[in-house]
């Protein structure tokens, strides 16, 4: 092929752009073109017109990183995780709630026992580095589907274990207590958190996974549990899952930009 989907999508975005804004049969854009602003709004609308629910590339096992780089929180030192940890997660639960039929909370083996998909992919950060890894995980929608999204749902939402300020060493403005003590939901949490549309959320790649390169997920690459959601950046993809929230808007949400590092100014919208 001649473009790569980043170009294909800039090519897109001028050639296109007109002809999406009057096209209904995709999907609008999340929160409308007020709130997203119009470079991002248009964006969403010309990649979710041009790509629909097609497949990130897939790599033969020959491809796969000899090392891959863990990223952002590698050992999260909150201490409800540290004591899940302990004990291997056999106390560890991802509870599913919100706008959902019927609130779950599934253990390990409850998710193991879903459908699997493996799946061989690029992970590309937005700091600029790229590593192939294998993965292996349930589908989301297996998830979903078992809790039932009722229909006022629009966007998935994911709760993580890890406190970002406790990654540095020197955040010594309050103890460790006092921030583990804040919910995962509370707007002074600094818990890392995502949130994705349900085109994403039921495409086929988007996975809950537990194993990488075919052994069981480790701390740094988020045990037990991790999203992949291959067309997107690597800061979508939420680790140390703790729990799923079926959502109408996040706009009410922390910061009110639908995750951890939106809301410190990156795109809602991080789509390859
Ligand atoms: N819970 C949590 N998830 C996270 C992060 C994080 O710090 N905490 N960092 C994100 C970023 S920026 C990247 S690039 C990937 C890194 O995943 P890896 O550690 O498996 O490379 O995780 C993403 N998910
Ligand atoms: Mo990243």
């Amino acid at each position: 092929m001649i473009f790569d989907r980043r170009s294909l999508l800039r090519f897109g975005a001028f050639g296109l752009g007109a002809g999406a804004a009057g096209c209904d049969r995709v999907d609008a854009s999340p929160r409308g073109q007020d709130a997203l602003g119009f470079g991002d709004w248009l964006t969403y609308r010309t990649q979710r017109l041009l790509l629909g629910n097609s497949l990130a590339q897939e790599f033969p096992e020959s491809a796969i990183s000899p090392h891959f780089r863990p990223n952002g929180s590698v050992d999260p030192k909150d201490p409800d995780y540290v004591a899940l940890a302990k004990n291997e997660f056999v106390d560890w639960r991802l509870k599913v709630g919100g706008l959902v039929e019927k609130p779950l909370a599934l253990s390990l083996a409850d998710i193991r026992a879903l459908p699997a998909r493996t799946q061989i992919t690029r992970h590309d950060c937005v700091e600029g580095w790229s590593c192939i890894g294998k993965w292996t995980g349930t589908q989301l929608s297996h998830v979903l589907d078992a809790a039932g999204v009722k229909k006022e749902a629009r966007f998935v939402l994911f709760h993580c274990a890890d406190s970002m300020d406790m990654n540095s060493q020197d955040s010594t403005n309050a103890s460790d207590s006092q921030k583990a003590a804040s919910s995962s939901g509370g707007a002074n949490s600094s818990r890392y958190y995502e949130t994705i549309d349900f085109v994403d959320a039921r495409h086929p790649q988007t996975i809950l996974a537990y194993e990488m390169n075919d052994a069981t997920l480790t701390i740094p690459y988020g045990a037990p549990l991790r999203l992949r959601v291959e067309r997107q950046l690597g800061y979508k993809m939420p680790k140390y899952l703790m729990g799923i929230e079926l959502i109408r808007d996040y706009a009410n949400i922390r910061g009110g930009h639908g995750g951890y590092w939106e809301d410190q100014g990156y795109d809602w919208f991080a789509g390859t």
